[in-house]
């Protein structure tokens, strides 16, 4: 029979025991968390990290013992498209696929982000909003993106020169990233166009959350002869720089689309900004001569 004593003594034992099991866990914990925070707290050296976008699609040749190398390369330098970038299996190379989730990210970024206010400052663009409040709406109501409230009307109205002969803006539309890579350089080459032909543009601004038949209007409130805006596109996986211009001679909420002229592709792997400048005050001459754009213009 076990005495009182030696049950008390047991379980004296037992509780010591496990309490001391207790403070091992927590001990290991604490040692384990100080690993996880030493490893946290070591500095990231970036200039180890390699931007998978730097390099070219078209530069980018993953066959192992190609056929052809110099056929095939030469196929690649017609097109941005993933082609050539070899496979593990059925599946993408890690590298194809980290690839294209940084083309992707890109891709996001141009459409989320804004324009920033030091750009607007710099290019001396004052600023007006659609209805759209944020970029959540811009993405899901684009008939938000076409309108304006009354005191954004009423501040277009008051800043710009009236009944201009062209009348330019500047719109983040789907990439602000466009807007900053191709403004810059396409603004004075237009502007230089238009002065050589002996046009006057008016006041250029900038409109946040804008879709392209906003234009409409901008182009009946300042009566403008030719508008023209200046719009992020849709970015794709080749570039999140691609900026459009779209142009239309006395332009009026409703008109169809075929009443609109487009140049697209407006960056430094399509059209470049100063080619495209140039170009455009070309279009926005001849719309004035012959009174027309879109299907009706003759070019
Ligand atoms: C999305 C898109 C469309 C969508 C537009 C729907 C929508 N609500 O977004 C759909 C599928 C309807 C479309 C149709 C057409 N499109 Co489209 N489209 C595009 C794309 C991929 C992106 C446009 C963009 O980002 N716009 C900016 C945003 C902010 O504008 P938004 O206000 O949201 O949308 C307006 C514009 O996109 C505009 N639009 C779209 N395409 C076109 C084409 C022309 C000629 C015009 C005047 C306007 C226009 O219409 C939308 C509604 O108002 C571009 C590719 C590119 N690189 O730009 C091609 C592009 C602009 N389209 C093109 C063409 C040819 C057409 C069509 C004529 C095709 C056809 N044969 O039917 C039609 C015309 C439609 C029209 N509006 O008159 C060409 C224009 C080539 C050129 N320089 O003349 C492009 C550049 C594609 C290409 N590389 O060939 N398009």
């Amino acid at each position: 029979m076990v005495s009182e004593q030696a049950i008390k003594d047991m379980v004296q034992q037992i509780i010591q025991q496990l309490s001391m099991d207790n403070q091992q866990v927590a001990e290991e914990q604490d040692l384990q968390n100080a690993d996880t925070k030493v490893e946290t707290e070591v500095p990231l050296d970036n200039t180890e990290l390699k931007d998978l976008t730097e390099i070219k699609m078209q530069d980018y040749f993953a066959v192992p013992d190609p056929a052809n190398k110099e056929v095939y390369l030469g196929l690649k330098e017609s097109t941005p498209a993933r082609v050539g970038i070899w496979r593990a299996g059925p599946r993408y190379r890690t590298e194809t696929l980290l690839r294209f989730r940084a083309d992707h990210a890109v891709a996001m970024d141009a459409v989320f982000t804004y324009v920033s206010e030091e750009f607007l400052e710099e290019m001396e663009l004052f600023s007006v909003s659609t209805l759209c409040r944020d970029k959540d709406e811009y993405v899901t109501r684009p008939d938000l993106g076409r309108k304006f409230s009354e005191e954004a009307i009423a501040t277009i109205k008051e800043r710009c020169v009236k009944n201009p002969q062209v009348q330019i803006y500047v719109s983040d539309g789907l990439s602000s990233t466009a807007i900053e890579a191709n403004v810059k350089d396409i603004l004075p080459s237009i502007m230089q166009g238009l002065e050589n032909y002996g046009l006057k543009a008016g006041t250029p601004f900038f409109v946040k959350h804008g879709r392209v038949p906003a234009m409409d209007v901008v182009s009946e409130a300042l009566d403008a002869q030719v508008t023209i805006v200046l719009i992020g596109e849709r970015p794709g996986l080749a570039t999140g720089e691609s900026m459009s211009c779209y142009m239309a001679y006395r332009a009026k909420v409703g008109m169809p689309e075929s009443r609109r002229t487009v140049i697209s592709n407006i960056h430094k792997g399509g059209t470049s900004a100063t080619e495209a400048g140039a170009h455009i005050a070309h279009i926005i001459k001849e719309m004035i001569e012959q009174k027309a754009s879109g299907l009706d213009l003759k070019l």
